[in-house]
This record gives structure tokens, sequence and C-alpha cells, in this order.
């Protein structure tokens, strides 16, 4: 394996974790297209026994993984929902988790419609002052979950201050990066627990893989996910694992110009009188504006906003007059997608839970591709008149 000290970011996603394969040198992992591997005597062989526990692009996708956060143990899902399925089985009844309250529609799903099932509290609350953590925590808290930037709503929390609180309680902080990806905030170095990823987004970057991340430092806890990750067995398979390893090789390229060409998205819809707010953590007048700055090394390319007097009609005629800009769900890839969150990604949020935290039916998600800004201003431009 590639290990020489100070590998800089944009040489890890294109080398971090990686060896030659064994057989013929092949500079990209095989795509490992097999269930089971045969034993000469029972044990199974290098370690391969069946394609649940362990696959060899699976493994180097892994590996990739961990490079990219800084991490020493990286785990591939069949989703991001099941990535974050194995980090609620850690837990059991009576156990409580602290959760932002701005976070992506299907995790509160899962919370609020699964685990509370199963006996496992759930607290949703604005963690934009993160010193409001603390005293959501009680003897049976056992993880906070964050989301920053959150979708959709953008907001920033400072990770630090929360790992601050998490560690003196002992309870496991969980970041969710999938906004903002390795290349703008590497939350392990903050002091989380867990960072999980939709890799489904940024890392795959092609929208054309469904796939999760977790990655971790702390040994024991990364046994305890290795044991939930075989036992349940929500893993994602060889052909997947190539394409977001294949993803990861631009990682660094794509999101500097999904940065670039948000910000000018931002700036012009900022600047429109049919738009009444928009959402991206790079303005200066966004509230937690300091801390993306000093967390995150630029913005990203995820925005959200509303029309002037949130007008529901003017949005939907907005997003399907745009062009460029595909109304769908999901975000991260290379093409530019539209979103209207309160039908679409958060419908499974009560209107009421939605509209406390600023999910109004007016409101647009905006995930800025890598196309020319100019061909995306103009779409805005014939779509917003
Ligand atoms: O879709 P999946 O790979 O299972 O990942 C779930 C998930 C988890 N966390 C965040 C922050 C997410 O945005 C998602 C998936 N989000 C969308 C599909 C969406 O359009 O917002």
């Amino acid at each position: 394996m590639l290990k020489f000290l100070g590998m800089k970011f944009n040489t890890k996603a294109i080398h971090g974790g990686q060896s030659l394969d064994p057989a013929y040198n092949a500079v990209m992992p095989p795509i490992y297209q097999t269930s089971t591997y045969a034993q000469t005597t029972p044990g199974g062989h290098k370690g391969y026994e069946y394609s649940r526990s362990k696959n060899p692009t699976r493994n180097a996708l892994e590996n990739a993984f961990a490079s990219l956060e800084n991490g020493k143990y990286g785990l591939a899902f069949g989703s991001g929902m099941a990535a974050i399925d194995a980090i609620l089985k850690l837990l059991k009844p009576g156990d409580e988790v602290v959760s932002t309250a701005d976070l992506y529609g299907g995790s509160y799903r899962l919370f609020t419609q699964i685990y509370q099932h199963f006996g496992i509290k759930f607290h949703f609350i604005d963690m934009a002052n993160a010193s409001n953590v603390a005293k959501y925590i009680n003897t049976n808290t056992k993880l906070v979950w964050v989301e920053t930037p959150t979708n959709p709503m953008l907001n920033i929390i400072d990770i630090k201050q929360i790992a601050s609180i998490t560690k003196k309680h002992k309870v496991l902080l969980v970041v969710d990066n999938t906004f903002a990806t390795p290349y703008l905030q590497q939350p392990l170095q903050l002091g989380a627990d867990i960072i999980m990823h939709s890799a489904t987004k940024y890392l795959g970057g092609h929208s054309d893989v469904v796939m999760g991340a977790l990655i971790v430092n702390d040994d024991t806890l990364a046994e305890q996910l290795y044991f939930i990750q075989k036992a349940s067995g929500a893993i994602c398979g060889p052909q997947d694992s190539f394409l977001v390893l294949r993803g990861i090789k631009t990682l660094h390229v794509r999101m500097q110009r999904h940065c670039e060409n948000g910000k000018a998205v931002a700036e012009f819809l900022a600047n429109h009188p049919k738009i009444e707010q928009v959402y991206w953590p790079g303005f200066s007048s966004h509230p937690n504006h300091q801390i993306a700055k000093s967390q995150m090394r630029d913005f990203g390319g995820m925005l959200s906003f509303s029309t002037k007097g949130n007008n529901y009609n003017e949005s939907i005629k907005i997003v399907e007059k745009l062009k460029l800009f595909t109304l769908a769900e999901s975000l991260g890839g290379v093409e530019s997608l539209s979103g209207h969150p309160a039908s679409m990604t958060h419908a499974s949020i009560p209107k009421a839970e939605r509209e406390k935290i600023g999910i109004v039916d007016s409101l647009i998600r905006l995930s800025v591709g890598i196309e020319d800004i100019d061909d995306l201003i103009e779409d805005l431009t014939q779509a917003i008149g």
C-alpha cells in the first residue's frame, strides 16, 4: 500500500489506501464479482471467506474512505441509510439520541418511524448554538447526531464545540459529512467519533450509484461496526464499489468547481428581485458564516432559496421551467439538480415541524453541478423570469 507521510488531499483522492492488485499489478482494483472464495482448509483464503464479510474491491474502496477522512477504518454500505442504520444498531432500548432538528428527511424518518418503535428516544434540537446540546444530555444519552451543512437549510454546526461536550459526557458524536465531503471538512480531526456519508452524492459524484460510508478511528468502535456490517449484511456490491472508487479519484477537482459555481449561483440569486432569501454558508450574513469559515475549506455547491412572498406556485413554476437543473431527488453529481424539499426529500417530516426549521413550501434546493457557469445562470434567468 502506498504509505508516505504527509500525502496531500489531492494525492490521497487518487492513491489513498490503494495498492496494486496482487494478481496482475492492475492499477485499478479489479471488480471481484464473486460471492465466495475457495478454501484449501476451513478458515478462508487470505482472510476472504464470503463477500458479505469481505470483498477485495470493497476493501479497496473502504481503504480509500479511511484515507480521505484521515481515519483508521472505512466501511461501505448499500446506501447512506444502511450506514445510518448500522450506527443506530450500536444502541439498545432506553438509549437516547440528540439530533439536529434540521436534517435529511430520510434520517428523520428512520429515527422516528423505525428506531423510536424499538424504544430509542430522539431529541431534535437547534444546534446553531452548540452549548444547547448539553441541556439534552442525560445518563441515557449515547449519541449526538450532527449534519453540517444541514440538508436543506445549509445551517452550520460547530463540530469542535459539540465534540468538547460529547467527550465530557462520554457520548458518541456522529457527523453526517455528505454535503461537505472530506475535501471541505474532516470531522474526525475536529473531534467526531464517526463520520457518515451518503456516498451516492459527491463521493460517487456521477449519479450512478447508491452507497453509504462510515469512517472511524477507535479500534473497538470499528470492531462493533464491522460486526454489524457483516451480521446485518447491508453491504454494497463490487461493481458499485469500483464506480465510487473511480468517482473519488476526481473528488478534489469536482469539488473545486462545485464551490466556484455554487458561489456564482448564490450571488446571482441573492441579487435577483424575485428571490426572497438565499441559504448559502458563504455569505458573510449567514448566521454561522464564521464557523463555516473556520471548519470548512470552502462553502460547497449546495444552496436553497425561497421566492418573494414565499410563493409556492412561483417556486413550482421555476423548478418546472429549469432545463439544465433537472428536477430530481439527490445531489452531488456532476450535473445540476433542483429539488422541492417540502414535497420531495423532506416530505416525511410533518409540515409543522418542517416549517419550524425553515422548510417552507416555496423553498427550492439546488445542487450546483460543474457545467459552464454561464449556461447555469442563463437557465436560472429564463426559469425565474
Ligand atoms: O440516499 P442514501 O444514499 O441512502 O443517503 C441518505 C442520506 C443521508 N444523509 C444525507 C445528508 C443525505 O442527503 C442523504 C440522501 N439525500 C437525498 C437523497 C437528497 O436528495 O437529499
